[in-house]
């Protein structure tokens, strides 16, 4: 495939300035007719061709200014449109008729048919498979759009914008016009039609503006749409308070489409979401999974400004739109709910996701400068790092500086397409600084490792603090410079107050953040009145491996003591993170007690704490992920040997803690009634986790099994089950509580997609066979993307000791499946496969049964160009 460069940009030849599409549906094909209003663009050649972007498509008319074109005048292919001959000055009008197959589309992109439902999903490069276009997003224009459908089968059309007229036509069929006034990008086009039942509710802007909202679901499931709803609301209400965002248009769409790649689309006025991002009730959804939709339904309603209102120039600079509005639902979420918990589970998914990216094959730089398929660039670095990007802006520049930066962007850049180095400038202007060394972050792809080193001189009470930082070229080759970050510490006494710093010596420190740009620079804190615990790199201010030689007292005592919430929690984690790693990445026989017995019993005294936030605790007894362990140990990991590591610490923990766990999970009654808000989910987290070590100790399923059936709400239901499922695999009381699930649910895909990927996550090399058998289930299908990722992404990015079996069968039987999903939808298989990414820190044995695994898939001729791109990239 050929490789796209951020270099090569270059405006279109010709400038489109509105277009009208007509878009006609019948039962097995689709046409489309698009009247486009464009002239050649000053200064471009005067008898340059136009070129459109296709995919797939059948031409089925040409006209110019409403006479069809001679054949001579253009090249029609499935993948693109030539058109010469056009008028050298003056405007005219294209139309273009094209006809498709939306029953017949399983890759999702473009324009097609999800349970009897037309949808469209156009980001990144979709909107080339309805019409030949300039599919790109610098062309921004108005769109009016006419849906032509039958009544029975589509009472509702809907597109981007405002409504205009509808009315009735022959034989059965309907229509309904769109308007919408707002320039856009044509991958932020949308159109759905359907048989949907409808949730409505309004919103009035502070300027006094009223919004007609609606949520739009299957038949039979608007119920489950009332906490989308209102999160809705509360995310309208809270981007005007902290951004000072108001809505722009007359209404406000959603619909929820059981097919879908992603997890939603912020389409102009029309959101379209995968439905795992919409309903929701407490019987058939966890707390997570109302965490997880209230945090994509703000996400999606806050690219109306970041995102839609202010667009990205080009691809490489996606993460312009989603790392801001990333940290924008990050923002929400903290103010809604608790900022410490939220940050914790930030910064989890951030090692968890992005760092093993930053740190291995598919390395990539916030901003890229080369792409061979887009599709794959929707990655935790762009989305994740780019969210810890302006987060650290923020933190540099302090609340008031941040938000005049924002509100300059906002008025600077509406009705833009800009650029990155446009978003960074607006915080120089505003600050009067210079970021050209904080603008490396964008360029520059790894995860940098900030070591600290300290020095206490008693006689003068002096502390001084030595930070350097130093970066590795990985595999995208980028520079490897010092970078402007913020560091932010306190120096903590034995009574747990922060000492004030009066820096003496040393660079730039503003209140608690240390704005260290230097590969080196020492701090001198005077009269810090004894020597003090440091606390260092607190909130995470900074994505970098931190290595900090602190002794384990001083560690021990900050985990009980440091002011600063998130510090406690990561100091604790990253000591048993560290204590596993060296457990399991030896070859020796590993200790009895890994962990070691002030270290088990810190995590017992904070976990059994009831000053402190249940959520906070159960975030304390969430063990590192084994291949969180594996990423630490860096290299020939035995994926058995870290999960029977970590198995044996929880087991220490859990021996240790019986009374505490006793305790918890008396506290919280099973039939309790259920309220989905953070502080009562928080219990209900604690209370499982709680029990998850009660079980480990106590070795038998009854009390899982008693929970299971006893449970008032799905969190409680799944957790139980998951302890049965990972802890008793092949139990007879397990296999009842599976079957009692399923018999419960089977006619629910959202809880059913649980039932697989629980069992095809439980640890043991033994689950491939179990997964093997499920994958010939009557209930799995490839073709619905949260079905294949249920089970095959479960298995692959879950489960370690399944997938890298030491025999290879692992691989062996996923790269069938992702060949099979492959024909059927390119961008799940390519995401699929990057489970293969950490192949190279494995052990020998496994690590060439992977690359001959990778090897294997590199030879097939018939790839897409979406999962050879992963794979060629995992193997270089
Ligand atoms: N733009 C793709 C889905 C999202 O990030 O909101
Ligand atoms: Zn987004």
């Amino acid at each position: 495939g050929q490789t796209v460069k951020l270099d090569a940009y270059s405006e279109t030849d010709f400038v489109f300035e509105s277009v009208f599409l007509t878009i006609r549906l019948f039962d097995g094909s689709a046409e489309i007719e698009s009247e486009i209003r464009l002239r050649r663009r000053e200064g471009s050649g005067a008898d340059a061709p136009l070129v459109l972007d296709g995919d797939e498509l059948t031409l089925t008319f040409l006209k110019l200014d409403g006479d069809r074109l001679p054949d001579a005048d253009y090249d029609a292919e499935p993948g693109g449109l030539t058109i010469r001959s056009l008028p050298a000055a003056e405007a005219f009008t294209l139309t273009i008729g094209t006809r498709i197959v939306p029953e017949e589309n399983t890759k999702l992109m473009g324009l097609y048919r999800s349970n009897g439902i037309w949808c469209t999903q156009c980001e990144a490069e979709g909107f080339r498979r309805i019409t030949y276009f300039y599919d790109r997003p610098d062309v921004l224009i108005p769109y009016k759009v006419r849906i032509e459908a039958p009544k029975v089968a589509a009472p509702i059309l809907l597109s981007n914008g405002n409504p205009g007229e509808t009315g009735d036509l022959d034989s059965g069929r309907h229509f309904a016009v769109w308007d919408d006034p707002f320039n856009k990008p044509s991958y932020l086009f949308a159109m759905v039609a359907g048989d949907l039942e409808r949730v409505g509710d309004t919103f009035r802007t502070a300027s006094g503006h009223d919004v007609t909202l609606a949520i739009f679901t299957d038949k039979g499931r608007s119920h489950q749409a009332g906490y989308a709803m209102d999160a809705l609301k509360r995310s309208m209400a809270w981007d005007e308070r902290r951004f000072g965002r108001e809505y722009d248009l007359d209404v406000f769409n959603i619909v929820a489409i059981s097919d879908f790649n992603m997890g939603a689309m912020e389409n102009k006025g029309l959101n379209v979401f995968n439905h795992k991002y919409v309903l929701l009730d407490p019987d058939t959804a966890t707390d997570q999974d109302y965490a997880g939709v209230e945090t994509v339904i703000a996400h999606e309603y806050f690219h109306n400004w970041t995102g839609n209102r202010i667009t990205c120039r080009d691809w490489f600079q996606l993460c312009l739109k989603e790392g801001l509005t990333v940290f924008r639902d990050q923002e929400f979420s903290s103010d809604e709910r608790e900022r410490t918990v939220q940050r914790i589970g930030s910064v989890r998914r951030l090692k968890s996701m992005q760092f093993p990216e930053d740190q291995g094959p598919l390395q990539h730089p916030v901003r890229p400068s080369e792409y061979r398929e887009i599709s794959n660039f929707y990655t935790a670095t762009i989305y994740d790092k780019g969210a810890e990007l302006v987060r650290m802006i923020a933190t540099l520049l302090g609340p008031e500086d941040f938000r005049a930066g924002m509100d300059l962007y906002f008025e600077r850049h509406d009705g833009d397409a800009a650029t990155i180095e446009a978003f960074v400038k607006v915080f120089e202007d505003v600050a009067g600084i210079d970021l050209s060394s904080f603008a490396l972050w964008y360029h520059q792809a790894g995860t940098p490792t900030l070591t600290v080193t300290e020095a206490y001189d008693e006689a003068e009470d002096r502390y001084t603090l030595t930070l350097a930082q130093s970066l590795k070229q990985g595999a995208a080759g980028t520079g490897t410079k010092p970078m402007l970050m913020p560091v932010k510490i306190g120096l903590v006494g034995p009574n747990g107050e922060d000492r004030p710093l009066n820096p003496s010596q040393g660079g730039e420190i503003r209140e608690d953040v240390i704005q260290l740009s230097e590969a080196e620079e020492t701090f001198v804190f005077d009269k810090v009145g004894g020597r003090p615990y440091l606390s260092v790199l607190r909130d995470f201010s900074a994505p970098v491996t931190l290595d900090h030689d602190q002794s384990e007292s001083d560690r021990l005592a900050l985990a009980r003591l440091d002011p600063n919430p998130f510090n406690r929690w990561r100091i604790l984690n990253d000591l048993i993170g560290e204590r596993l790693a060296a457990a399991a990445g030896g070859t020796s026989e590993p200790a009895q007690n890994p962990l070691g017995d002030e270290l088990v019993t810190a995590i017992l005294e904070t976990a059994g704490d009831d000053r402190l936030d249940p959520a906070f605790r159960a975030q304390v007894l969430n063990v590192p992920a084994d291949t969180e362990i594996a990423r630490l140990i860096g290299e020939n990991v035995d994926p058995l040997r870290v999960y029977e590591t970590a198995t044996r610490a929880r087991k220490t923990i859990a021996t240790a803690g019986t009374q505490v766990f006793e305790r918890l999970v008396a506290a919280a009654p099973a039939d309790a009634a259920f309220s989905p808000d953070a502080a009562s989910a928080g219990k209900r987290a604690l209370a499982n986790a709680a029990l998850g070590f009660a079980t480990l100790s106590d070795g038998h399923p009854d009390r899982a099994f008693a929970r299971f059936e006893k449970a008032s709400n799905m969190t409680d239901r799944q957790a139980a089950l998951a302890i049965l499922v990972f802890r008793f695999p092949e139990h007879e009381t397990t296999h009842r509580a599976l079957d009692a699930f399923y018999a419960r649910y089977e006619d629910d895909a959202l809880v059913l997609d649980k039932w697989f990927a629980l069992q095809a996550a439980a640890p043991g090399e033994d689950t491939l066979d179990r997964v093997q058998k499920l994958s010939t289930h009557p209930r799995f299908t490839l073709k619905n993307p949260n079905r294949a990722r249920s089970l095959i992404g479960s298995f692959a990015g879950m489960n370690p000791t399944a997938f890298h079996r030491r025999d290879g069968r692992g691989y062996a039987w996923f790269c069938e499946r992702l060949i099979e999903l492959d024909a059927i939808n390119p961008q799940i298989s390519a995401r699929m496969a990057t489970a293969f990414r950490a192949w190279r820190t494995l052990e020998s044995e496994r690590r060439a049964k992977a690359e001959d695994a990778l090897r294997d898939l590199a030879k097939l001729p018939h790839l897409s160009r979406d999962l050879r791109d992963i794979v060629d990239r995992t193997l270089a």
